[in-house]
């Protein structure tokens, strides 16, 4: 399960407290499971500093990372792992580019929001991305075991 390059890919996909706020929880879901990924870990939770800080551990010598520490703690959250072939790009790619000004219209943020600090949702940018923030927000019995029907072909 999980294996990056099989069609178990898994990434980390979360709804940002903007985008909770804003109502697009649904708007968003839409459109990874039309596209035909699967939703295998699903919770709505409201972050600590901790959490945040853990999230963005990466961006810590950014400027703007107590501010988006702040804003990623400051309402609900939806944390989602979501499962299929490509799914990490694949995601990124519904996601659109971290500045609205750049992401093209058809993606999420390229449609639905104006700020790069306000820009609704997050995805795993790779493999070790994934993995890692998989595991910072879910544990083992989080994930269900379920059938879809995936649009992958198996020749
Ligand atoms: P994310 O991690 O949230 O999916 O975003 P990303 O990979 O597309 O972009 P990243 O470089 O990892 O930045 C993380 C988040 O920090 C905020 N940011 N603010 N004020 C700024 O110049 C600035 N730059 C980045 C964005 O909310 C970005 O999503």
């Amino acid at each position: 399960q999980g294996v990056p390059g099989t069609k178990n890919e898994r990434t980390f996909i979360a709804i940002k407290p903007d985008g909770t706020a804003r109502g697009l929880i649904g708007e968003i879901i839409h459109r990874f499971e039309r596209k035909g990924y699967k939703l295998v870990a699903i919770k709505i939770l409201h972050p600590t500093k901790e959490q945040a800080e853990a999230h963005y551990a990466d961006l810590s010598s950014k400027p703007f990372f107590n501010g988006l520490v702040k804003f990623f703690s400051s309402g609900a959250i939806v944390a989602m792992v979501w499962e299929g072939k490509g799914v990490i790009k694949g995601g990124r790619s519904l996601v659109g580019a971290t500045d609205p000004a750049q992401s093209l219209p058809g993606s999420i943020r390229g449609d639905l929001c104006v700020e790069v600090g306000r820009n609704i949702v997050h995805g795993s940018d790779g493999p070790e991305s994934a993995q890692h923030e998989i595991k910072l927000w879910f544990k083992e019995n989080e994930f269900a075991e379920w059938n879809s029907i995936q649009p992958v072909y198996e020749n």
